[in-house]
């Protein structure tokens, strides 16, 4: 049920169902202590998608730079705690995927309306890379761009579904990656939107 991506990148199809209703208390929990909120870039461009965070660190932006911060600057307090659901999902994909004994600091969860795009990127704010990024799509579809190690490399288009998990790490964790503006589609949980969060060890 592994489909491999690349050397030490796979997609885990559905994986995340079998915690579906954890997962999604979890969310609702979490966002209603820290809202989603749309950033601002240090080039002062808002970004498209809306993000929260879990963890003892969280993923932030303004013109002062990226970085990750042990509270949420727009209510002071530190980002929730990280649900166990979370920790134990991200602990299991990542070893089915080659990585034992991952555990995450910080859970970055993006939220994408249809229109709602994530340009090709490299994730690399965290101290060190060589951990894993576990990535777990709910809600409606999306089209995933997966690049290499140029941001001019030819991407592959990966779809993924509601439960879908990936996870990236060893010669592909600083691969060039992003997504495609969301279609308009309805989910029967989450409506008209999808969650992406990704568990990673920022610090
Ligand atoms: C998303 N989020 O669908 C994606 C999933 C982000 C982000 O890109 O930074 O929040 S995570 C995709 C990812 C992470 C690390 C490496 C690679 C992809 N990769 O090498 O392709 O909201
Ligand atoms: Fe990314």
């Amino acid at each position: 049920h592994r489909e491999r991506l690349g050397e030490q990148a796979f997609v885990l199809r559905g994986f995340a169902l079998a915690n579906e209703a954890e997962l999604l208390l979890a969310l609702a929990d979490v966002s209603a202590a820290a809202p989603f909120r749309r950033l601002v870039t240090p080039g002062g461009l808002t970004m498209s998608a809306a993000m929260t965070n879990c963890g003892a660190l969280g993923w932030t932006s303004d013109r002062r730079g990226y970085r990750y911060a042990s509270h949420d600057p727009d209510s002071g307090q530190p980002w929730p705690a990280m649900p166990v659901a979370m920790l134990a999902l991200a602990r299991e994909a990542a070893s089915e995927a080659g990585f034992p004994g991952f555990v995450p600091d910080a859970c970055l969860i993006n939220r994408y309306l249809p229109g709602t795009r994530l340009s090709l990127h490299q994730d690399r704010d965290e101290r060190s890379h060589d951990h894993p990024i576990v990535s777990v799509s709910l809600g409606i579809p999306a089209t995933f761009l997966f690049g290499g190690h140029r941001r001019a490399d030819k991407a592959a288009r990966i779809p993924l579904v509601h439960g879908d998990v990936v996870v990236w790490g060893g010669v592909d964790r600083l691969r060039f990656h992003g997504v495609v503006p969301l279609k308009p589609a309805r989910h029967p949980l989450l409506g008209e939107q999808r969650i992406n969060f990704t568990l990673r060890k920022a610090g």
